[in-house]
């Protein structure tokens, strides 16, 4: 076994997809935008010289199967997503992909009792349509149909989208496993984040995945000249907007373990001498107690309202998303931390303070995750990193976790 023909392949492939980008100078790649079929296409290529059968499902998901001994087996699944947010690192998502191939890859010449199936989730970030983890939403059985008149910025509704790309929605009841087929999920990413670093680890072991509230909020007022209108008399939907920003960073500050960020703002119509009649923006909220983050979310909602009512403005809200903190399956767990051991390395346990389509798939299976140590703790952004001995590490873990998964009896 190579490790390090391995490792060196996997960094050239995670940069060769991080060249397939809707934007020149930087990676940025949404649901089924036109650079995905360059993904698809490296991917279909390397799945196959993998030994893998390959497919693609009613959503965009890239699957390649490794066959089981057994007739009906049970399915093993790995893989992450390979879409992206805008300005994007190069690992996010895409390593899980590309660490299990070559996993798959190192394996090609066995047989166990139990397929595997890699998987590319073709959505996680629910940058296009909102719709985050509508990939293994698909594959869990869980797609929402409602997602189908989504439009995006240009007005495309997800159907035609799906369409455009070559795809059928009304193919996407059949993208789900059967009810059991599926024996477990494991999930290998960046930790996006700086706890590993600051702790000299390459590895973390993911027990739970935080929960995460998502919901645009619009606030409209009125516009207006900006050198006639006196102050007393202004609708002004951007300093309501601003207030509210701030509120939001001081109650996460007040409360333990708490996230809430406010990612984009729009206002418009967006002139220097123009009041803002009308301002969007966006809440994400995410913590691990269910309850605290409900709470926090309401108590916002309430800001905003009161924020609203103040000075005379219209609110929206449009609630995107409601994920419950998932806590991963603990004998799963403890088999990969097994694994981390076995490969000499500690074994450290952590939350996810980032969602992941293994949250998802935790609704149809025992799920788990391994953490690789983000270099400057940075993500979601081109500085993200990975160092080389870590992907190594990792991908030691990865072969040596599906060798014992793969032939277990279940
Ligand atoms: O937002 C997240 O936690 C993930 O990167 N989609
Ligand atoms: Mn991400
Ligand atoms: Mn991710």
């Amino acid at each position: 076994m190579n490790l390090d023909l391995h490792t060196h392949r996997i960094l050239k492939q995670c940069d060769t997809l991080a060249g397939f980008s809707e934007e020149a100078g930087r990676l940025t790649r949404t649901f089924l935008s036109p650079p995905m079929r360059g993904v698809h296409a490296c991917l279909s290529e390397w799945m196959a010289e993998a030994g893998l059968d390959v497919r693609i499902d009613a959503v965009g998901n890239l699957i390649g199967r490794k066959p089981g001994r057994r007739p009906n087996p049970k399915v093993f699944v790995t893989g992450s997503h390979v879409d992206t947010v805008p300005n994007a690192g190069k690992y996010d998502g895409i390593l899980g992909v590309l660490l299990g191939l070559a996993a798959l890859r190192e394996l090609s010449d066995r047989t166990f009792a139990h397929a595997v199936d890699l998987i590319a989730f073709s959505e996680e970030e629910g940058i296009r349509f909102s719709t985050s983890y509508l990939s293994s939403r698909a594959v869990c059985g869980t797609f929402d149909f409602n997602w189908l008149e989504r439009k995006d910025a240009a007005g495309i509704a997800l159907a035609q989208a799906l369409r455009d790309y070559g795809l059928d929605p009304a193919a996407i009841p059949a993208a789900a496993y059967p009810p059991g087929m599926v024996a477990g999920y494991l999930e290998i990413h960046i930790e996006q984040g700086p706890i590993l670093e600051s702790l000299g680890l390459p590895l973390g072991i993911v027990d739970a995945i935080i929960g995460q509230s998502r919901l645009a909020i619009q606030f409209t007022g009125q516009a207006g000249h900006a050198g006639t209108q006196p102050m007393e008399l202004r609708r002004d939907a951007l300093a309501a907007a601003a207030e509210f920003v701030v509120r939001v960073e001081r109650t996460a500050r007040e409360t333990p373990g708490l996230r809430a960020t406010v990612g984009s703002l729009i206002v418009e119509p967006g002139a220097v001498n123009v009041v803002p009649g009308k301002v969007r923006l966006t809440l994400d909220v995410r913590h691990a107690q269910d309850a605290i983050r409900h709470k926090t979310v309401a108590d916002l909602v309430e800001v905003a309202t009161v924020l609203g009512r103040d000075r005379q403005l219209g609110i929206d809200l449009s609630p995107s998303m409601d994920q419950a903190a998932v806590p991963s399956d603990p004998e799963l767990t403890n088999r990969l931390a097994n694994a981390v051991r076995a490969a000499g390395q500690a074994e450290k346990r952590m939350v996810s303070g980032a969602g992941h389509d293994a949250a998802t798939m935790a609704s149809i299976c025992p799920m788990t995750m391994l953490f690789l140590r983000s270099p400057g703790g940075i993500s979601h952004h081109p500085r993200e990193a990975v160092l080389a001995e870590d992907v190594k590490v990792a991908l030691d873990v990865m072969i040596r976790f599906l060798e014992a998964e793969l032939d277990r009896e279940r």
